[in-house]
């Protein structure tokens, strides 16, 4: 059985994911570990959880150590707005904790996920079906550690022979955990404010096309994609992966269906705005549903339906 580290367990994929591994491979072969936020109970209650701060190699290398780990999913990293706030810590968080991570990898022998993003790419960028393979410069600090950490985890895996494999993740909508701040939370913000007020104020354009993925999608695909056969892996670091995509309008449409009083009105950020407006409309995943099966299971409607029902129960009990 495996034995996994799971960095950013607190996060809003990690708190999923490392539910979702303990499902899978029991609940003590999953350690949880965080930084400074409080872990959830449901966290908690199910598996070891552990403190470590990835910008500090010998808290990483304990806990490998102590557990036995073989596999890291690492997922410890600042998001795109907070980035552009701090470039400096941005720089520290994602690229100095991602550089430990995969030199306590290389020293104890583990396979190790890490997700890049559709911030990896640009305005050079094709933005409509974005290749795997493209142009990728971003004038973001948070696109520029996505970027350098492909290229740093594909140098791992061919100098070291480190296991590495990464996704670009579009968008993540899901209702357990708030994202932290990202170009793209107002695709999970427009459904807390659909149910408790019935309107929302976006802060991105009408128009303005991103890719996005629900959370069960989107464990799946860092599952999957560590489960698969080495051998038919071309690529590591890392696949477009994409479930739909959709401007602000669609979503609004689509909440309407169930709460017909819903309203939305924009004021635009125009930080945010900026980032959005240098990433994917939409990308083609092709090459990671050739190489290692990438399905998607949920389009804006069924996800929109999922969201609404489980949102509501869950605030209702808050
Ligand atoms: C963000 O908006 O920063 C993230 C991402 C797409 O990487 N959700």
């Amino acid at each position: 059985m495996k034995k996994i580290l799971v960095t950013g367990a607190v996060g809003q994929i990690g708190s999923e994911l490392t539910l979702a591994l303990r499902q899978k491979y029991g609940n003590d072969n999953v350690i949880a570990t965080g930084h400074k936020t409080k872990p959830s109970e449901k966290l908690l209650n199910s598996g070891p959880f552990e403190l470590i701060n990835c910008t500090d190699i010998n808290t990483i290398e304990a806990v490998v150590k102590k557990h036995n780990i073989d596999t890291v999913y690492h997922l410890a990293a600042l998001l795109s707005a907070v980035a552009e706030a701090n470039p400096q810590l941005a720089w520290d968080v994602n690229m100095n904790g991602l550089y430990n991570t995969l030199e306590v990898a290389r020293e104890y022998k583990c396979a190790l996920f890490t997700p890049s993003s559709i911030g990896a790419f640009g305005p050079s960028t094709p933005l409509d079906n974005t290749p795997q393979d493209t142009t990728q410069r971003p004038n973001t600090i948070y696109g520029v550690t996505k970027v350098a950490g492909e290229l740093l985890c594909d140098y791992y895996y061919k100098r070291f022979g480190v296991d590495t494999r990464g996704v670009r993740y579009p968008g993540i909508i899901s209702y357990e955990t708030l994202p932290g701040g990202g170009t793209t939370d107002y695709a999970v913000e427009i459904y807390y404010e659909a149910i408790k007020h019935k309107k929302y104020t976006c802060f991105l354009k009408e128009g303005t096309y991103l890719d996005m993925m629900y959370m069960p999608d989107a464990i799946k695909a860092a599952i999957d994609l560590m489960e698969a056969e080495p051998g038919k892996l071309k690529h590591r670091n890392a696949f477009n992966v994409t479930a739909m995509s959709f401007a602000p309008e669609h979503i609004a449409s689509e909440i309407k269906k169930t709460i017909p009083e819903f309203t939305i009105d924009y004021k635009v950020d125009p930080v945010r705005q900026a980032i959005a407006e240098t990433w994917p409309n939409n990308m083609d995943d092709s090459v990671a549903r050739q190489e290692w099966g990438w399905k998607p299971k949920y389009n804006l409607a069924s996800m929109t339906k999922d969201m609404l029902e489980k949102l509501s129960q869950k605030l209702k009990k808050d």
